[in-house]
This record gives structure tokens, C-alpha cells and sequence, in this order.
């Protein structure tokens, strides 16, 4: 063998060591980055579900968030909106991880002390979450760090020559197998063992955090909606078509659309629950139980809610069956006055448990609308992720606006002196709900057979009611379709329109009247900020 050949083989020989000591060093850094996130998880069970780094770190993107890439969010990925940022965060952590592996192969001191940085944003994040109970909120970042730290540094110890005796100058060139000179056994054992404990760990934490918050399922299960002393009339049969593909009158709970920036549904227990109404003007503040409500006259009505971040066209908006308390008598009971009677605050601010803030017109909630204090959905208490036990529902008025879930204080004060969470994030103060209709059926790029086709869908202009709907086919003349019976003014509406459809592509669109005599507007506006405007259109091809 020649010296440039012997050269050569050593040179291949510590390239693949390097290779795989690099491996190695960025296996080691996903390993204690699993380390850190499972003891995390685990410490998270004994303190709070949201005190893991994950949902903190998390709920400070979503408060940090641009208006417009939340709405691009919640438009793109619906509910999974919060799947996808956790997923987000879990790549971004693991990209962090590989390189600090690699990092710590060199300074093995430098690598742990990463793995505590990130410990330090966890911790951060925790304890300057608006729902955050303390510092012990920090518990699970700092113990996660620990551990992840120490992992990273034992199992980094391992890939680390023990000796400087296997020089390759030294050694025939035959001897240095790859992975020669640190302890391969040693550094096997200890990854297996940090897998497999970081695997035990965070199931445990999984399995105790899935069961968190049991005296709240608890409550939910022990509650019976006491029947309320006014019941809404039954849903007129003509308000439901019998249309295959228009949307259900009554969207049941379980296909409700579910908007809130909560990583963790917040589990209220409803016999600890208090709400606590106060603030300018209020003459005599309040705290009430969740006992104090029941005994109170409860109402039942159908309103229909939507979000402001609903495109034209869009799914964000159902219609429910609710059981609740009059909010207007409630104030009144306080002795909050209206601006409109001379009232000084102006601003109705609900905060959430989750530390959610939103702002509402006091002219609105006490102008004679059912405004509610909601404990009941479709026959039901409300489900967790609907604002158990108790939430806002304001006909009329974007969610953002009106219809806190989680409740737990009412503040009087004035648009002037208090921005509330959108608010701050660029959304309107005063958002009331848009005039809009939407083609539920044919769907988009529906392929239809020439004859007769059922074009149908629904309308709302809550609190004003819907009075005309109107069908265009490309560029027709405008036809009137037929409307279903109305519910109430509060309630969206169903519509439908026979067409004769001929071979070819078409456009469909359609437009609703409000009962103020307002005509859906065809300007298209953006949902930022106080919701989307224009006329729905659908293009279908006929067979
Ligand atoms: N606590 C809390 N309440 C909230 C929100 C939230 O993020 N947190 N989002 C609001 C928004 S934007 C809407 S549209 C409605 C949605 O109610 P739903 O999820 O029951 O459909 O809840 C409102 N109440
Ligand atoms: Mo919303």
C-alpha cells in the first residue's frame, strides 16, 4: 500500500467517524429535546395543563400573531389552526435540537447551556401568559431544561474519546473503525435508556392531563338545564328545506364552528365558578354563582352566531338553540344605564378564564335584543369548547364582539379608555354583523345534469332579518328565490331557486335584503376589520 493509499483510507476512516459522531451528536439533541418536552409534560400535569412550554410558547405566537396571518389561519386551516402552529413550534424545537447536538460535540457545556435557554422561553412564556397562576407556571420549562440538559450532556459524554491513544498516526490503518474511541456500548445504553424514560414520562403526562379538570366534567355532567320560563317557540316546520346540501337549520353542537385562540379548552368547574360584574357606573357590583344563575329566569332562544373572520361564503357561522340569562336585567339589577338613558360607560368588556377580553356596545346589549348569558346549547349545557359554563351571545354581533366562551368578569367602561383584545390587534371596536348569503348547494365545480337544478343555501342579517334573496345565473337577470319560514329576526334563513340548467359552465351568485330594506353589498372587503362583504358566487359545470 502505497502512503498516498494509506493517506487516503484514514482520511475516509475519520470522515465516516465524524459522520457519525455528528449523527450521533444530533441524535443526542432530539433526544433531550424529547427529554425536555416529556418531563415538561409531566410537571405540566402536577401544575397546570397550560403551563407547558409548548402551549405557552404557543399562546404567546397566537397574542403575537399579525391580525391578517391569524385570519389567513383560521380561514386555511379552520379549527386546526392550533394543530398546525403546535406543529410549528414542535419542528422549529427539533431543527434547535439537531443543532445543538451537533453544537455540544464540540462544547459540551454549550450545548446543555442551550437546552436551559430554551427552558428560559418556556418559563418566560409561561408566566407572562394572561391566565397564568404564578410562577410555579415556570415549573415545567425549568424542570424540562434540567433534564434535557443533563441527557444532552451525559449522552454527548459518551461520543467523546476516552483516550488520546488511538491517534491515527499512531494506529495501522487497518485498526480505527468508525466509532472507535468513545463508548459505543455507553452511549446505546444511555440513549435507549433516555428514550424510553422520556417515552414513559410523557405519556404519563399526557394520560394525567387528558384526565385534568375532572371536578369540571364533573359539574358538566351533574347539571340539568332547568326548563326556562320562557321557551323559545318550536323552529317553524318551513324553516328547514327539505333540500339535500343546504345547511341544517339547527347546527348541531358537534359540527358547530369553534373559534378562540385557547391552545388548552379551558375546563371550568361550574360549582367554583364566579362571575363578577363591575366597573364605571355600576352602581351596585355583583358577584354571582353558577347556583345564583340557575335560580334565575332563563330564557331560550335561537340566535345565530358568526365570526368576523368569515369569508364570503365561508363555514364560520351556525345556528343554535340557547339557554341563558337575560343580560339587560342583570345590569339593570346592577343599576348600569345605557349611554342612550345617560348611562357613562359605554364599553361592555367579558374576560374570559383564558384571559380573553372583548368589548361590546352597552346600547346594544341593553336595547331589548336577547342578549344572554348563555348555559345551554341546543338542549344541552354548552360543551367545553362553546364556553362552559357560561358565555356571551349577542344577536346581531360578530363573535369577537359579543360572545366571550369562559366568562368570568363584566367590566363597564368606555371605548375611549379600554381596548380589548382584537381590538388591539387591529380589528374593529364596533362590529355589527354584515348582511350575507351563501350558495350552499350546487357546491363549487359541482357537475350537475341539464334539467332542473336545486340551487339553495341560507341568509343572515341577524337582529335585522332577512326580507329577499335573489338568485343571478351569469350575467341574468336577478330571479327571486323562494324564502324558508322564518325563525326569528335573530336566526339566519333559508332560501332556494329551481333552475333550469343548461350544458356549459355558469356562474352562480346570490344576494339577500335585509329587513331595514339594506341590500347585501357587492363591494368584496376583506374580514380585517370588521368583516367581509361582497356577493357569494359558485361556478359549476352541466353535464
Ligand atoms: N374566551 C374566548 N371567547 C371567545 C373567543 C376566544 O378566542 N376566547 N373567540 C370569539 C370569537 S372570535 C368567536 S367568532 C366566537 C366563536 O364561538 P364558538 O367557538 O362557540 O363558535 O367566540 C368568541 N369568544
Ligand atoms: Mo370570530
Amino acid at each position: 500500500m502505497t502512503d498516498h493509499e494509506q493517506h487516503l483510507r484514514q482520511r475516509l476512516g475519520s470522515t465516516r467517524l465524524n459522520l457519525t459522531r455528528l449523527t450521533l451528536g444530533a441524535v443526542s439533541g432530539l433526544l433531550a429535546g424529547f427529554a425536555s418536552l416529556a418531563v415538561a409534560e409531566l410537571v405540566s400535569a402536577a401544575v397546570r395543563p397550560q403551563a407547558g412550554p409548548i402551549v405557552a410558547v404557543g399562546g404567546a405566537a397566537i397574542d403575537r400573531t399579525p391580525a391578517a396571518v391569524k385570519d389567513w389561519a383560521i380561514r386555511h386551516f379552520g379549527t386546526n389552526d392550533k394543530l398546525f402552529l403546535q406543529l410549528g413550534i414542535l419542528a422549529v424545537l427539533a431543527l434547535f435540537a439537531l443543532f445543538l447536538g451537533c453544537v455540544a460535540l464540540r462544547f459540551r457545556r454549550a450545548g446543555a447551556a442551550g437546552v436551559l435557554l430554551f427552558g428560559a422561553v418556556g418559563a418566560v412564556a409561561a408566566t407572562s401568559r394572561p391566565d397564568s397562576t404564578g410562577l410555579s407556571d415556570a415549573l415545567p420549562s425549568v424542570a424540562g431544561a434540567l433534564v434535557g440538559a443533563a441527557v444532552l450532556y451525559v449522552l454527548v459524554g459518551r461520543l467523546t474519546p476516552r483516550a488520546p491513544a488511538t491517534e491515527p498516526a499512531a494506529s495501522p490503518p487497518e485498526t480505527p473503525p468508525p466509532g472507535a474511541g468513545w463508548d459505543r456500548r455507553g452511549f446505546v445504553l444511555a440513549a435507549t435508556a433516555a428514550a424510553a424514560a422520556s417515552a414513559g414520562a410523557g405519556a404519563l403526562g399526557r394520560t394525567l392531563n387528558g384526565s385534568s379538570g375532572r371536578d369540571a366534567v364533573a359539574s358538566r355532567n351533574d347539571l340539568t338545564l332547568p326548563r326556562p320560563a320562557s321557551a323559545a317557540p318550536a323552529v317553524p316546520k318551513g324553516a328547514q328545506l327539505r333540500i339535500p346540501g343546504v345547511s341544517p337549520f339547527t347546527t348541531p353542537n358537534g359540527d358547530f364552528y369553534r373559534v378562540d385562540t385557547a391552545l388548552v379548552v379551558p375546563k371550568v368547574d361550574a360549582t367554583t365558578w364566579k362571575l363578577r360584574i363591575h366597573g364605571t357606573g355600576v352602581r351596585r357590583p355583583l358577584t354571582l354563582t353558577f347556583d345564583d344563575l340557575l335560580r334565575r329566569e332563563l330564557i331560550e332562544r335561537d340566535i345565530t352566531l358568526t365570526c368576523v373572520s368569515n369569508e364570503v361564503g365561508g363555514p364560520y357561522v351556525g345556528n343554535a338553540r340557547w339557554i341563558g340569562v337575560r343580560l339587560a336585567d342583570l345590569l339593570a339589577e346592577c343599576g348600569v344605564r345605557p349611554p342612550s338613558k345617560g348611562g357613562p360607560a359605554d364599553q361592555l368588556v367579558a374576560r374570559s378564564v383564558d384571559g380573553m377580553t372583548i368589548g361590546s356596545p352597552v346600547d346594544d346589549v341593553m336595547d331589548g335584543r336577547d342578549a344572554l348569558l348563555a348555559i345551554g346549547m341546543n338542549g344541552e349545557p354548552l360543551p367545553f369548547t362553546h364556553g362552559f359554563p357560561v358565555r356571551m351571545v349577542v344577536p346581531g354581533l360578530y363573535g369577537f364582539v359579543s360572545a366571550c366562551k369562559w366568562i368570568k368578569d363584566i367590566e363597564l367602561t368606555t371605548f375611549d379608555s379600554y381596548d380589548p383584545y382584537w381590538v388591539k390587534r387591529g380589528w374593529a371596536r364596533r362590529a355589527p354583523i354584515k348582511t350575507e348569503s351563501r350558495i350552499d348547494t350546487p357546491k363549487p365545480f359541482a357537475r350537475p345534469k341539464t334539467g332542473t337544478v336545486m340551487v339553495a343555501g341560507v341568509a343572515w342579517a341577524q337582529h335585522r332579518g332577512i326580507d329577499k334573496v335573489e338568485v343571478r345565473v351569469d350575467d341574468g337577470p336577478w330571479q327571486r328565490a323562494r324564502l324558508a319560514a322564518e325563525d326569528t329576526r335573530d336566526t339566519w334563513r333559508q332560501w332556494s331557486l329551481p333552475w333550469q340548467a343548461t350544458k356549459g359552465g355558469h356562474t352562480l351568485t346570490v344576494r339577500a335584503t335585509d329587513r331595514t330594506g339594506e341590500l347585501q353589498t357587492e363591494k368584496r372587503t376583506h374580514t380585517i376589520p370588521d368583516g367581509a362583504s361582497g356577493w357569494h358566487s359558485v361556478v359549476v359545470t352541466v353535464d
